[in-house]
């Protein structure tokens, strides 16, 4: 009997996996019966905008994080598919930093192709509630539609845990923040910088949702604005109403005191201090947990549940490459699921999670680290005929946006790089960034003339 396999979740990763297999098929493999479930309207997982924050339309909590003005903060270089570049998908060379809308246009005409075909094994609106392990094999997986509110349970043989890691925030708490005066508000929240305008901002976390919005609120007017950080400082030549501070130790009404003993008062707080694993559909020995690692605790090869190898998670694990990381994985979880990919015993696949996480605990800083995923990303494809990303190459652009933004970070998003698929220099926009180009996906193309 043919298998039946449940993907929950069709952001980038789900769609990545339904076109897999599609490919597969055309090329005459047999493959399972795939039930998509979509808790959002569309596919496209964080890409897709909502206005609302907290519960989104069917009362569930919003999914993504995404705000208005958004453009990638790194170059698309760095995140283009191999087999579709992107002045194949716009037909012209656009600039290295895209908007939102762009970049989900870009995504989405990538599965194009096969669209017909996978998105009606997608069911939109339905929000997975429960998976439970059957004894005699497989798992009863319990879905509720959220527009007529039915819900159905079915039997499926093995399941793909697609539903990302940045839809639930991560909210420590200090000494006396409950008695700041201002807004307290995390980036999953955020959707405009509007309301910071004029005001004395500080922003708690610098990984990538730290950088830009700090950037955001500073382009939009804010009095000024300070970045904490926890691990290390971030090498930055802050502009005039910018700088940073070591980790947060509490707070006194407006004012807050740092590890090194300054103070400095506030009107806002704008926690970007990440996201948990949060999966409340799964049972507690099939559920990821931990922070967010580029090797997460439990997966051998970053895909395959080691304590029950019939569950696999595409995108569980922290992201340098982006959208090539989330299609290696893909590949690697398609032909695990047609028996491509053995999945060694337990012992052999210990061992290799063990020798990846202490390769991890070794890292020194962003080239390592590059270098770790682009070995990471080479290993999976090494299995599969996922389309060869160029990893050093991908990894030298990285390196060159990070140098342009120690240099100047209102400017580096003006840099354009060369696709390390077709070798075009990207076209300037003629907008600088910090101008506020709109950023609508009619906009943005009619700046490039085909
Ligand atoms: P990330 O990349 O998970 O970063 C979360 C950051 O929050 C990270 O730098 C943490 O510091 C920091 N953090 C967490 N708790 C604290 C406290 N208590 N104080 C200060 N800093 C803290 O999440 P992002 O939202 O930036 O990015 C998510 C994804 O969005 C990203 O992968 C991109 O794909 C886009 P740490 O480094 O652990 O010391």
């Amino acid at each position: 009997m043919r298998e039946r396999v449940a993907l929950i979740g069709a952001g980038p990763s789900g769609m990545s996996l339904l076109r897999a297999l599609a490919l597969a098929e055309d090329a005459g493999a047999a493959v399972p019966e795939v039930v998509a479930f979509e808790r959002q309207d569309d596919w496209g997982g964080q890409w897709n905008l909502d206005w609302r924050t907290g519960a989104d339309r069917h009362g569930e909590p919003v999914h993504s994080a995404m705000y208005r003005d958004l453009w990638i903060n790194g170059p698309k270089e760095c995140m283009e598919y191999p087999d579709y570049p992107f002045d194949a998908h716009f037909g012209r060379a656009v600039s290295s930093y895209l908007p939102r809308e762009a970049m989900r246009d870009y995504i989405v005409g990538r599965v194009a192709e096969v669209a017909g075909r996978i998105r009606p094994e997608i069911r939109f609106a339905t929000a997975v509630r429960w998976v439970q392990p059957l004894e005699g094999g497989g798992f009863a997986v319990t879905s509720e539609d959220l527009v007529t509110r039915e819900a159905v349970t079915e039997r499926f043989d093995r399941v793909v845990v697609a539903t990302g890691h940045f839809h639930t925030p991560h909210l420590p708490s200090w000494p006396g923040v409950e008695t700041f005066p201002g807004q307290v508000q995390h980036a999953h929240d955020y959707r405009s910088p509007e309301p910071y305008t004029g005001r004395r901002v500080l922003v708690v976390g610098s990984s990538y949702s730290g950088q830009d919005l700090a950037l955001q609120l500073h382009r939009a007017g804010a009095a000024h604005v300070t970045t904490a950080y926890r691990a290390r400082p971030q090498d930055i030549a802050w502009p005039a109403g910018m700088d940073e501070a070591p980790e947060v130790q509490g707070f006194d009404g407006a004012e807050v005191t740092f590890a090194d003993g300054s103070t400095a008062e506030y009107d806002a707080v704008l926690l970007c201090t990440g996201y948990r694993h949060h999966y409340p559909f799964l049972p507690r020995e099939l559920a990821l947990a931990g922070p967010n690692l580029l090797a997460p605790f439990g997966l051998w090869k970053g895909v395959v549940w080691h304590a029950d190898p019939r569950v696999l998670y595409l995108g569980a694990t922290q992201q340098l490459f982006t959208l090539t990381l989330l299609d290696a994985q893909a590949f690697f979880a398609r032909d695990v699921l047609l028996g491509r990919v053995p999945v060694p015993d337990e012992e052999e696949r210990r061992a290799d999670m063990d020798a990846w996480f202490e390769r991890m605990t070794r890292i020194d800083g962003p080239p390592a680290a590059l270098a770790y995923q682009g070995a990471y990303i080479q290993d999976l494809s090494s299995h599969t005929d996922c389309p060869e990303v160029d990893v050093e190459a991908v990894a030298r652009t990285f390196l060159e946006m990070r140098d342009a933004r120690i240099e100047d970070v209102r400017t580096f998003r003006d840099r354009r790089h060369r696709s390390t698929v077709t070798g075009t220099l990207a076209a300037a926009h003629p907008v600088p960034w910090m101008d506020r180009p709109d950023d609508s996906l009619e906009e943005y193309l009619h700046r490039f003339p085909a």
